[in-house]
C-alpha cells in the first residue's frame, strides 16, 4: 500500500513555487520522492526559493517563465522535457487576487486576474499533457479555491477565475482520461499565506470571521495540502477524475453557528 504514494522516479513541474502554498506543495511532492521542477517569474524569488528547497534536502530545478505568455510556456516545456525528463505530474497554483469592489474594478484588473488564475492553467496544461498523451500517462492539478464554489464581496475577479478553474477541471478530465491523464483540483480553504497576511492579521474583522467560520478554528498551514497533492500525484488517485479536493477545515460543509455558541 505504501507504493501507492511513492513518487520516486517522478517528475512534477509546479508552477508558482516559489513561496506560498505552490513550495509547501512541492516540498511534499519532494519528500514522497518526485524530482522538483518548480516556475517562478522573478529571479530573486527563484534564488531563495532554491536555496530553501536545497535546505530542506530537496533537489530542485528552477525554471523562470510567465504562465501567461504560450509562447513562453512552449518553449520551457519542451526545455524542461528535454533537460529534466519527461513530466508526470503538473501543479497548476501560480495566481494572483486583486481585492477591489466590483464596481470600482476596472476591465483591466479584471483581464489580469483571469489571464494568470484560469487562462494560465489552460495554457500549461495543454502544452504539458501534449508529451502526456504520447506516453499514456500524466497528474495535473488545478488549485482552486474556496471562491471556487462561494463569492464575497472584492474578489469578483478571482471568484470568476476559480469557478472557472472547476469547471475546466472537469472538462479537461473528461477529455483527457482516454490517455490515463487524471485532472483533479485541490480547493484550499483559508491558509497563513502571503496573500492572506493582509486580512490575517490579528483583531482584523475578516481573521476574526474565518476563525468563526472555519469549524475546525484556525487558518491552514500550508503544510496541511501536501499530503493531498501527494495523493492526487500518486498511484492512488489513478480512477479518480474531475474531483476537487477541499482542504478547507470544514468551511463548505456548514452555514456556520451563532456567535454565542462556541
Ligand atoms: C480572500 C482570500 C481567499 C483565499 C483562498 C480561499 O481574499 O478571500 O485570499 O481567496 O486566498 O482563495 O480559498
Amino acid at each position: 500500500m505504501k507504493g501507492l504514494f511513492d513518487l520516486t522516479g517522478q517528475v512534477a513541474l509546479v508552477t508558482g513555487a516559489t513561496h506560498g502554498l505552490g513550495m509547501a506543495m512541492a516540498k511534499a511532492l519532494g519528500q514522497a520522492g518526485a524530482t522538483l521542477v518548480i516556475n517562478g517569474n522573478t529571479p530573486a524569488k527563484m534564488e531563495a526559493a532554491l536555496a530553501s528547497y536545497t535546505q530542506d534536502g530537496l533537489k530542485a530545478h528552477g525554471y523562470l517563465f510567465d504562465v501567461t505568455s504560450a509562447q513562453q510556456v512552449k518553449e520551457s516545456i519542451a526545455r524542461i522535457e528535454q533537460e529534466v525528463g519527461p513530466i508526470n505530474i503538473l501543479v497548476n497554483n501560480a495566481g494572483i487576487i486583486k481585492r477591489i469592489p466590483a464596481l470600482e474594478m476596472d476591465e483591466e484588473e479584471f483581464r489580469q486576474v483571469l489571464d494568470v488564475d484560469l487562462i494560465a492553467p489552460f495554457i500549461v496544461s495543454k502544452h504539458v499533457a501534449r508529451y502526456m498523451v504520447e506516453r499514456r500517462q500524466g497528474k495535473i492539478i488545478n488549485i482552486c479555491s474556496m471562491m471556487s464554489e462561494l463569492g464575497r464581496d472584492t474578489v469578483s475577479a478571482y471568484a470568476a477565475a476559480k469557478g472557472g478553474l472547476k469547471m475546466l477541471t472537469r472538462n479537461l478530465a473528461t477529455e483527457w482520461a482516454k490517455y490515463n491523464i487524471q485532472v483533479n483540483g485541490i480547493g484550499p480553504g483559508y491558509f497563513a499565506t502571503e496573500q492572506t497576511a493582509p486580512i490575517r492579521v490579528d483583531g482584523h474583522p475578516f481573521n476574526d470571521f474565518i476563525i468563526s467560520r472555519t469549524p475546525a478554528g484556525r487558518w491552514g498551514d500550508p503544510e496541511d495540502l501536501g499530503g493531498t497533492a501527494v495523493f492526487l500525484s500518486s498511484k492512488a488517485s489513478d480512477f479518480i477524475n474531475g474531483q476537487i479536493i477541499y482542504v478547507d477545515g470544514g468551511i463548505l460543509a456548514t452555514i456556520g453557528k451563532p456567535s454565542n455558541e462556541n
